[in-house]
C-alpha cells in the first residue's frame, strides 16, 4: 500500500460455518452497501469486485469439513489475485476464512521465497486446536491450524505449503484467551501486544516495533482485522463482543501507520455480523478504517509537528 495507487481484488466470503452465531454471512453485502468499493476507488485505487467465493462442495453443516470447502476456494482466489499483482482484500464472514486467505498468501510467498508475517488485530488469539477449543467453533482456531498444530484434519490442498512460523505472527489487541490456547501461544512464542500493553504504552510504540521487524525481515505483511478488536461501543455488529477494545482513534491511527509503512500486501476484514449491528454503524466504521489503511488522510501533504512549522 505504499504506492499512490494499487490494484485491489475484493473477494467476498459469506461464511458463517466457523461460528455458532448466525449473521456473519451478510457481512460482505453490508460492507458493499456501506460503500467499500467507492471509498477505495475514490482514493485512486483500481478496485475489482470479484463477487463472493463459492465453496468447493456445498457446505452442509458447521465445523472443519465445511470450512475446508470454503478455504480451498478462497485460497485459489487469493493466490490468483497476488499472482496478478493485485492486493487481495477478503471480506467476511467469520474468521475461519483466514485459513483460506492465508493459505493462498503462503503459497504465493513460498513461490517467491519470501517470508510471511501476519498481524492479527483481534480481541481473541484464535489459537485453539480442536482439542483445546471450549466451543468447537473453527473461527477460534485458524492460527493454530496455519501454524501446523496437530489435531486438524487435512484442511489445505496438496501439496500444502510449509506452516506459518509462530514467531511471524503478532496478536494485537488481545483481551480474551482460553486456557489451552494461552499455553500454546506462550509455548510457541507467538508475538503479543495485549490490551494491557496498549493501555500502558498506546498503540504507536508497540506497532512501530512490529513494523520495523517486518521491514527488517523483508516479509510480505498480511493483516487480519477482526472487528471485535474494536470496542463494542463503536462496533456492536459482532457475535463475540469483548469489552475494553480499541477506540476509534486507536484503530484509525493503526490503519494510518499501516498505510505509511507501505508493507501491507493482503488484508482480511472479518466477523462483521450485520444482523447484530445498529443501523449499519459497524459496517461504516469498518469502511472508514479500511479507507485509512489504503491512504485516506486529512490533508494531501504531511502535517508537521507545531514546533517544526516553517516561518515561525
Ligand atoms: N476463543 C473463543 C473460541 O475459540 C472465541 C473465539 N471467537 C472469536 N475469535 N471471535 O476471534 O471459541
Ligand atoms: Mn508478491
Ligand atoms: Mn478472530
Ligand atoms: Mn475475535
Amino acid at each position: 500500500t505504499s504506492d499512490p495507487a494499487c490494484r485491489i481484488a475484493l473477494i467476498g466470503v459469506p461464511i458463517e460455518v466457523g461460528t455458532s452465531e448466525p449473521g456473519a454471512l451478510m457481512g460482505p453485502a453490508a460492507l458493499r452497501t456501506a460503500g467499500l468499493v467507492r471509498a477505495l476507488s475514490d482514493l485512486g485505487h483500481a478496485v475489482t469486485d470479484h463477487g463472493d467465493v463459492v465453496p468447493d462442495e456445498p457446505a452442509e453443516s458447521r465445523g472443519l469439513a465445511a470450512v475446508t470447502a470454503w478455504s480451498r476456494a478462497l485460497s485459489r482466489a487469493v493466490l490468483a489475485a497476488l499472482e496478478a499483482g493485485a492486493l487481495p482484500l477478503a471480506v467476511g464472514g467469520d474468521h475461519s476464512l483466514s485459513l483460506g486467505s492465508i493459505d493462498g498468501v503462503m503459497r504465493h510467498c513460498a513461490s517467491q521465497g519470501r517470508p510471511l508475517f501476519v498481524l492479527w488485530l483481534d480481541a481473541h488469539a484464535d489459537f485453539n486446536t480442536p482439542e483445546t477449543s471450549p466451543s468447537g467453533n473453527v473461527h477460534g482456531m485458524p492460527l493454530a491450524a496455519l501454524c501446523g498444530e496437530p489435531g486438524f484434519p487435512r484442511l489445505f490442498a496438496e501439496p500444502a505449503p510449509p506452516p506459518l512460523a509462530p514467531s511471524h505472527v503478532h496478536l494485537f489487541g488481545l483481551r480474551s484467551i482460553d486456557a489451552g490456547e494461552r499455553a500454546l501461544v506462550t509455548a510457541r512464542r507467538v508475538g503479543v501486544t495485549d490490551m494491557r500493553t496498549i493501555d500502558e504504552f498506546g498503540v504507536v510504540a508497540p506497532l512501530r516495533r512490529v513494523l520495523d521487524g517486518v521491514s527488517a525481515l523483508g516479509a510480505h505483511l498480511h493483516v487480519s482485522l477482526d472487528i471485535d478488536f474494536l470496542d463494542p461501543s463503536i462496533a456492536p455488529g459482532v457475535g463475540t463482543t469483548v469489552p475494553g477494545g480499541a477506540t476509534f482513534r486507536e484503530a484509525h491511527l493503526i490503519m494510518e501507520m499501516l498505510h505509511d509503512s507501505g508493507l501491507v500486501r493482503s488484508l482480511d476484514v472479518v466477523e462483521l455480523n450485520p444482523f447484530l449491528d445498529e443501523r449499519g454503524r459497524s459496517a461504516r466504521v469498518l469502511v472508514e478504517l479500511v479507507a485509512s489503511l489504503f491512504g485516506r488522510r486529512i490533508l494531501d501533504r504531511p502535517t508537521l509537528p507545531v514546533e517544526a512549522v516553517p516561518g515561525d
